[in-house]
């Protein structure tokens, strides 16, 4: 059987230096399909695009193929959903499987496109799904056990290798763990992949590792969501790499918590860790406790200074327009970026992912008022926050990078150019939140302490991004 595994491309890449990092469901899934018998081949739309829907032209392979696969996020899903529909429109009788973490949440949605949609973990449903024996519509992944799943074959994936040469991939693709034993509001991994932290066999992540580095890799990239989230295990891996004495650097997500433990700092930096990930999210402990986030800010403090003082570089990740923020806790908390030393930052607006808690409570209060999927991914804001016009968010946003990256003239210009960029790109949804902000200014109201705009309906708003009437529709709900 022919089998075509699709990661559809973002609308706007932000992320254009860290694309070559792709979605593992695909590489998984396919080196399964591929050890069972079946030609498989993944296109991370990054790499190799697979429809041009100008031309309304498919990628030859995906005449040839008997099944179809995409794995996407919500802020891909929409082009998920106008590749399938393309694909059906000219092979009405192609099987097609949806499944990623969007799918997972919102399954009947994703049916309107596919056949089948997998809801979350797919090692265990897969081969019955793509060989026909499972034709549910909706397919439930049980959670499986790491050590089964297969060391990823990267010659499924398309584009990856060039004349014999590797391109565009910098670093090795890994994991060493699934799930998170923590309950942060906004994330959905633990939604996804359960509160119980699974850690793979060391010795299998080192044969992957070893496997990697001699297929050239000199960098690498643990996927995990909390890569230490078991310190006693960690370090058994982190010795193991370090016998292996590798010119290999990595780097991968951590949560605060892993600076009080010394001993695993500097197992971290022998074993050649490079960048920590941090959560750090916010330094309003307000804030900390709306997202339900387990660190106190002095844990913050400390474990950035303690990480930067081991030799190690860190990449804090915050977010801004939790319920307890300000426009003065989220300056602070700007503030406290560029002056904690950290590395690097990344700053993003609160946004609800499908599946977590704060989809179902921002919906619930009808605070969501852009329903549209492709701005979902934390540069732009998309529900009401409660202190702030989402204007003025959205600016604060645009601002903290600013501030961070204003230290060196490189960062400064390339932040510049970077926002002038978005700006040009996001004109439609720029001259969206004005107008709504203009709205919500002339009609907003504070109801039981939540900002409502009168006649606001978080379901009645429809998943494209309107058109700004013209002013003198101005008083019309959108
Ligand atoms: C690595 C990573 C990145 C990388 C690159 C990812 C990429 N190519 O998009 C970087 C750092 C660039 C990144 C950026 C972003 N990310 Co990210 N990222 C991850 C991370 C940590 C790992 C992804 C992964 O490979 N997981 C492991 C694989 C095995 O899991 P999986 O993909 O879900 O696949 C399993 C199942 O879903 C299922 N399955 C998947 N596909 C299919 C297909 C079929 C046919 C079947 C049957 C089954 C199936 O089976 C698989 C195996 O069990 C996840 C968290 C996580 N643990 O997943 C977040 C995650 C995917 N990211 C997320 C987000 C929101 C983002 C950003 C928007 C940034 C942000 N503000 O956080 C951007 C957007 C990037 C983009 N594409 O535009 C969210 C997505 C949630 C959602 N519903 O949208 C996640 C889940 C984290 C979270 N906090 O909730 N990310």
């Amino acid at each position: 059987m022919k089998i075509a595994l699709i990661e559809p491309k973002p609308p706007i890449n932000v992320y254009f230096f860290l694309t070559q990092l792709p979605l593992l469901g695909p590489l998984f899934l396919g080196t399964q399909l591929k050890n069972a018998g079946h030609e498989v081949k993944v296109f991370k739309e990054d790499m190799v695009p697979v429809y041009n829907e100008k031309t309304d032209e498919l990628h030859p392979y995906l005449k040839e193929a008997d099944v179809v696969g995409f794995t996407t996020i919500t802020h891909t899903i929409k082009r998920a959903y106008m590749i399938a529909d393309a694909i059906k429109r000219k092979y009405p009788g192609k099987k097609i499987i949806m499944g990623g973490p969007h799918p997972s949440a919102c399954p009947e949605e994703a049916l309107e496109h596919a056949d089948q949609v997998c809801v979350r973990e797919g090692e265990y449903v897969a081969l019955d799904m793509f060989e026909g024996r499972n034709n549910d519509p909706i397919v439930h992944g049980p959670r499986v056990d790491i050590n089964d799943v297969p060391i990823m074959d990267l010659n499924i994936l398309q584009g990856y290798k060039y004349r014999e040469k590797r391109v565009r991939m910098k670093y090795a693709p890994l994991m060493a763990s699934r799930g998170c034993p923590f309950g942060c509001t906004f994330c959905s991994v633990t939604w996804m992949f359960g509160g119980k932290y699974r850690i793979k066999d060391s010795d299998i992540v080192m044969e992957e590792v070893m496997m990697r580095y001699k297929e050239g890799f000199k960098k690498g990239f643990f996927y995990d969501d909390n890569f230490a989230a078991k310190h006693d295990e960690t370090k058994v891996l982190l010795e193991k790499i370090i016998r292996a004495d590798l010119d290999f650097t990595w780097s991968s997500q951590f949560s605060v918590h892993v600076a009080k433990d010394r001993e695993l700092v500097d197992l971290l930096k022998r074993a050649k860790c490079q960048t920590l990930f941090i959560g750090v999210e916010s330094i309003n402990p307000e804030a900390l406790k709306d997202m339900h986030k387990s660190q106190s800010v002095k844990m913050i403090k400390d474990s950035i200074s303690t990480l930067l003082a081991a030799g190690l570089r860190v990449h804090s990740m915050f977010i801004l327009g939790a319920d307890s923020d300000t426009e003065e806790t989220m300056e602070e908390t700007i503030r406290f970026s560029k002056s904690s030393g950290s590395t690097t930052a990344q700053f993003s607006i609160l946004f609800p992912i499908p599946g977590t808690p704060l989809y179902d409570e921002v919906k619930a209060q009808d605070r969501i008022y852009i329903n549209d999927w492709q701005y979902y991914d934390g540069s732009h804001s998309v529900i009401l926050p409660k202190n702030i016009s989402p204007l003025k968010l959205q600016q604060k946003l645009i601002h903290a990078y600013r501030h961070f990256y204003s230290r060196k003239t490189l960062h400064w210009l390339a932040s510049r150019v970077g926002f002038f960029i978005w700006k040009i790109l996001n004109k439609k949804y720029m001259k969206y939140l004005r107008y709504f902000s203009r709205r919500l200014k002339k009609e907003g109201i504070l109801k039981d302490g939540v900002l409502t705009l009168r006649g606001l309906r978080t379901d009645a708003i429809p998943r494209i991004l309107p058109e700004v009437p013209r002013r003198k529709m101005d008083g019309q709900t959108p």
